[in-house]
C-alpha cells in the first residue's frame, strides 16, 4: 500500500472538524486545564507563512500531548485583522476592506486546517467582528472613566507630498514609503493611555513569571526605571530651570545647562535672547530629525548658547551658561539638563566644541572621551565642598537629602516607557466610543450602544487636512451629546493596531458570550494563560500592552488573576535558504501550500519541528524535508512488516522505555528536534530487532503529536481505533518504567594495555569482577596475559574495561 499522504490528511482533518476531538469544556473539574497559546495571525493576502509554521506546529505538538496526558486543554485560534495592509489593498482595488479581511481569513482557515492544527474551530475570534470589537470599545470605555485615557498632542509623522499622516511602519529611512516624500513631525492631539502608570508593576510583576530570562530584560530595558533626583537651577531670566538627573553627587562638577530645543523656556524668554534669529534656526532643523538620531551617542554634538541667560550652580552660586541643543530630548525628565562634562561623554563631546570648562568631581574616573566611569560607585568625590571625600555611593544619598533640605529639588523616579498614542487616523480599526459636546466636553456612549459600528464610506482615503477618513461622514459624525442631549461630534480616530490584540485570549474563554467579554465562570476556570509561545518582535509592544490591559481589567475586577500569561517562549525565525531573511524581493519566501502538496503536511510539521533549535534562527532545506519525508515512508513501511502480536518485542523494550522518557520530557523542553531524532533512533531498533503490532502501538502514539495524520490512518488500520473505540489523538500518553530505560544486556570493548583485543556482551552495569572475568575468557585476551600480572584495571561502566598486565 502507497503512503497517499494527501487522501490520509485530508480524511482525517474532515473527520476531527465533524467530530471535534478538540473541543474544549469550560468547568471541567475532573480535568486539569491546559490553556495554550500562540500569537494569532494578521490575516494578509499573502497567507500563512512557513514562518507562523514554526510557532504554531511546536504549540500544537504540546496541546496534542497535554490532551493525551488527560489534560482539558484550551488551545485556540483568530485572527488580529484591523489594519494598514489590508486598508491600503482596500484603497488600491476600491473594495471594503471587511471584504478583504473576509477573503483573507477564508484563505488562512483553510491553510490552518491543512496543516492538521487541533484548534478548537467552535471558539474562532476575528477583532474585526463587531461582536468582538464591542467589548474592546468597552474596556475603553472603562479606562476612559477611570481617568486612563486622556487627549495629548503628540507628534505625527507627517508626509509634506502625500499630505496625510503616516503610520511608524510607514516611514522607511525618514521617507514616505508611499511616495518618497519628506516626512516631518507635526503636533496632533490623539488619545492616549497612560500604561506609565503601570510601570512599576509591570516590572516589579515580572518576577513571579515562567518568561524565558530576554523577554523580561526586554521588557525592564524598555519600561527603563531610572532612580535620580530633580534640581531646580535659578536663571538671570527669573524663570527656574528643573534638571532631571541620575548623578545629583556631580553637581559642583556643573558647567552649563541644556534646555531641548521644544522646552517652552525658549519662546517664554524670546524677548531677552539676543540671538534668537540663531536659536529659531536651530530648533526649526531640530524638528526635522527623530528622537532615534538626536540621541546617538555618537553623532557630532550640535547647539546654541542663549546670548542674554545664565544659570546659577545652587551648590556654589557660580554663574554658567544656557545652551539649546537637540541631544537633549523634550520627551523625558523635564526636557534639560546639567552639563556635567567631566563625568558624561556626552556632556564632554559638548564641552569640548563648545570650549566649556571640565571640573573634575570625581578621581578615579578617568577624564578622557573613551573612559568615562559613569556608574562608578567606588570613585572618590574631589572639588566638591561638602562632599569631599565621599565615595559616589555615599555621595548621591548625601546630595539627594541636602537638596532636598535646602527646597532645591527632590528625589524623583523616570521611566524610558511613554504612555500609549492610542488614536490613528485612518478608517480600518475600532471607532472610538467617545462624543464631543461643547458643554460637556467628551462623553462616553453608554454601553448598551456598544458596539459603535463603523460606519460605511465611500472612500477609506486618508484626507489632506490629516483627519480620518470618518470626518467626512458628516451623518455619523454629528450626534446628540448622551449626557446633555445638546448638538455633539463623534470622535472619528480609530484605535491603533494593537488594540485587539491587547486581550483576545480572554475572548477565548467565551467567544459567543454576548453580556460580557467572558462570562466569569469562563474566566476563572482558564485564567491564566498557561503557556504563550510569540516572537520576540512583541516583547515590548504587544505583551506589554495586553499585561498593561490585564492589569487593569484585574484592578476593576473583571478578571481573576494580575498577570495573563503564566509562562512566556520565544521562536527563532525561519531564513531563506541560503540564510537570508525570506522576503519577496529576494524571491525566497517558501510557500506551505507548495511543501504540504508535494510532501504533506505530516512531512512539513516533522521538518519545521526538526530544522533546528527552536529558539535559534534557522535556514530552510529543501533537501532536508526530504528526508523528513523518507523517515514518514520508513514508519508507513514498517507498519506494514509488523506481526499481529500485541504484545512488545523484548529486544525494543529499553529502547521504547528510553524514547518515551526522552519525548516526554523533549516536548515539555521544546526540543522538539531531539524529541524526532529519539523517535527516528527507535524507528531503526524496530527495523533492525523486528517489530510487533504492540510496539509499533507506542511508536505511533509518541509520533501523533508531530504527524498526526499518518499515526490516525496507521492507528485505524492497525486496528486500534476499532480496540479502543478511540482515534489515536484521543488515546493516552504511554507511561515510561524508568528501570527499563536501560538495555538489559550491553556489548563492552576489552584492551590489554590499551589494545583491543575483543568484545564482550555484558549485563547492564556489571561489576568490574565478573566484567574482567568475561573478559579473560576471550581467547585472544587470554593469550595476551598468559604469564602475566594484572596490575590494574580500568573500567569504564558498560562500555569499556582495559587490563594493564606486567610480566610476572
Ligand atoms: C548629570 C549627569 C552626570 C548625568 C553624569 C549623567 C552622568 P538615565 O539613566 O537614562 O535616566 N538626561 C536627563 N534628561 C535628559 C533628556 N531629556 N535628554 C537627554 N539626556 C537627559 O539618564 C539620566 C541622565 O541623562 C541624567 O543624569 C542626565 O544627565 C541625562 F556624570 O545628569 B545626568
Ligand atoms: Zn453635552
Amino acid at each position: 500500500m502507497k503512503y497517499d499522504f494527501t487522501s490520509i490528511e485530508k480524511k482525517w482533518q474532515d473527520k476531527w472538524l465533524e467530530t471535534k476531538p478538540f473541543a474544549a469544556v469550560t468547568g471541567d473539574k475532573n480535568r486539569e486545564k491546559f490553556f495554550g497559546l500562540i500569537e494569532f495571525p494578521y490575516p494578509s493576502a499573502q497567507g500563512l507563512h512557513v514562518g507562523h509554521a514554526r510557532p504554531f506546529t511546536a504549540m500544537d505538538i504540546i496541546c496534542r500531548k497535554k490532551r493525551m496526558q488527560g489534560y482539558n486543554v484550551l488551545f485556540p485560534i483568530g485572527y488580529d485583522a484591523f489594519g494598514l495592509p489590508t486598508e491600503n489593498f482596500a484603497i488600491k482595488t476600491h473594495t471594503h476592506p471587511a471584504k478583504v479581511t473576509h477573503d483573507n481569513v477564508a484563505n488562512f482557515r483553510k491553510q490552518l486546517q491543512m496543516l492538521g492544527y487541533s484548534f478548537d474551530w467552535d471558539r474562532e475570534v476575528n477583532t474585526t467582528d463587531p461582536n468582538y470589537y464591542k467589548w474592546t470599545q468597552w474596556i475603553f470605555l472603562q479606562m476612559f472613566k477611570k481617568g486612563l485615557a486622556y487627549k495629548a498632542s503628540m507628534p505625527v509623522n507627517w508626509c509634506t507630498s502625500c499630505k496625510i499622516v503616516l503610520a511608524n511602519e510607514e516611514v522607511v529611512e525618514g521617507v514616505c514609503e508611499r511616495c518618497g516624500g519628506e516626512v516631518i513631525r507635526k503636533e496632533k492631539s490623539q488619545w492616549m493611555l497612560a500604561i506609565t502608570k503601570y510601570a512599576d508593576r509591570l516590572i516589579d510583576d515580572l518576577d513571579d513569571l515562567d518568561f524565558i530570562e530576554r523577554v523580561k530584560i526586554q521588557q525592564k530595558n524598555w519600561i527603563g526605571r531610572s532612580e535620580g533626583t530633580e534640581v531646580d537651577f535659578q536663571t538671570t531670566a527669573g524663570d527656574t530651570m528643573t534638571v532631571y538627573t541620575t548623578r545629583c553627587d556631580t553637581l559642583f562638577g556643573v558647567t552649563y545647562m541644556v534646555l531641548s530645543p521644544e522646552h517652552p523656556f525658549l519662546d517664554k524668554w524670546k524677548d531677552r535672547i539676543q540671538n534668537w534669529d540663531e536659536v529659531a534656526a536651530y530648533r526649526e532643523e531640530a524638528a526635522h530629525k527623530s528622537d532615534f538620531e538626536r540621541s546617538e551617542l555618537n553623532k557630532d554634538k550640535t547647539g546654541v548658547r542663549l546670548a542674554g541667560v545664565e544659570a546659577i550652580n545652587p551648590a556654589n552660586g557660580t554663574h554658567i551658561p544656557v545652551f539649546v541643543s537637540d541631544y537633549v530630548l523634550m520627551s523625558y525628565g523635564t526636557g534639560a539638563v546639567m552639563g556635567v562634562p567631566g563625568h558624561d561623554q556626552r556632556d564632554w563631546e559638548f564641552a569640548t566644541k563648545f570650549g566649556l570648562p571640565i571640573i573634575e568631581v570625581v578621581q578615579g574616573g578617568d577624564i578622557t572621551k573613551e573612559a568615562f566611569t559613569l556608574k562608578d560607585d567606588t570613585g572618590v568625590m574631589v572639588n566638591s565642598g561638602f562632599l569631599n571625600g565621599l565615595t559616589v555611593k555615599e555621595a548621591i544619598p548625601t546630595m539627594k537629602k541636602w537638596v532636598t533640605e535646602q527646597g532645591l529639588g527632590h528625589p524623583k523616579t523616570n521611566f524610558k516607557l511613554r504612555d500609549w498614542v492610542f488614536s490613528r487616523q485612518r478608517y480600518w480599526g475600532e471607532p472610538i466610543p467617545l462624543v464631543h459636546c461643547d458643554k460637556c466636553g467628551w462623553v462616553p456612549l453608554p454601553e448598551e450602544q456598544l458596539p459603535l459600528l463603523l460606519p460605511e464610506v465611500d472612500s477609506y482615503e486618508v484626507t489632506d487636512t490629516g483627519e480620518s477618513p470618518l470626518s467626512k461622514m458628516t451623518d455619523w459624525v454629528n450626534t446628540t451629546c448622551p449626557k446633555c442631549g445638546g448638538p455633539a461630534q463623534r470622535e472619528t480616530d480609530t484605535m491603533p493596531q494593537w488594540a485587539g490584540s491587547s486581550w483576545y485570549f480572554l475572548r477565548y474563554m467565551d467567544p459567543h458570550n454576548d453580556k460580557a467579554l467572558a462570562s466569569k465562570e469562563a474566566l476563572d476556570y482558564w485564567s491564566p494563560v498557561d503557556w504563550y509561545n510569540g516572537g520576540m518582535e512583541h516583547t515590548t509592544l504587544h505583551l506589554l500592552y495586553s499585561r498593561f490591559w490585564h492589569k487593569f481589567l484585574y484592578d476593576i475586577g473583571v478578571v481573576p488573576t494580575k498577570e495573563p500569561y503564566a509562562k512566556r517562549t520565544s521562536h527563532g525565525m525561519i531564513l531563506g535558504e541560503g540564510g537570508e531573511k525570506m522576503s519577496k524581493s529576494r524571491g525566497n519566501v517558501v510557500n506551505p501550500n507548495d511543501i504540504v502538496e508535494q510532501y504533506g503536511a505530516d512531512t512539513m510539521r516533522l521538518y519545521i519541528m526538526f530544522v533546528g533549535d527552536f529558539e535559534k534562527a534557522a535556514t530552510w532545506s529543501t533537501e532536508a524535508v526530504k528526508g523528513s519525508k523518507r523517515f514518514l515512508d520508513r514508519v508507513w513501511n514498517l507498519a506494514e512488516q509488523a506481526e499481529e502480536s500485541d504484545d512488545v518485542t523484548p529486544a525494543n523494550e529499553s529502547a521504547i522505555h528510553k524514547t518515551v522518557k526522552k519525548v516526554t520530557d523533549d516536548v515539555d523542553n521544546l526540543k522538539m528536534n531531539t524529541a524526532i531524532a529519539a523517535l527516528m533512533t527507535l524507528v531503526n531498533e524496530f527495523y533492525a530487532n523486528g517489530c510487533t503490532r504492540g510496539d509499533m502501538r507506542y511508536l505511533l502514539l509518541l509520533l501523533n503529536p508531530f504527524a498526526p495524520h499518518l499515526t490516525e490512518e496507521l492507528w485505524e488500520s492497525l486496528g486500534f481505533a476499532a480496540k479502543t473505540g478511540k482515534m489515536c489523538c484521543q488515546a493516552e500518553w504511554p507511561e515510561f518504567d524508568e528501570s527499563k530505560t536501560v538495555a538489559a544486556a550491553v556489548d563492552m570493548a576489552v584492551q590489554v594495555n590499551g589494545k583491543l583485543k575483543g568484545t564482550i556482551t555484558m549485563p547492564t552495569d556489571s561489576e568490574e569482577q565478573a566484567v574482567v572475568e568475561a573478559a579473560l575468557a576471550v581467547e585472544k585476551v587470554a593469550k595476551a596475559t598468559e604469564g602475566m600480572k594484572i596490575v590494574k584495571t580500568i573500567l569504564v561502566k558498560n562500555r569499556l574495561v582495559n587490563l594493564i598486565v606486567k610480566p610476572q
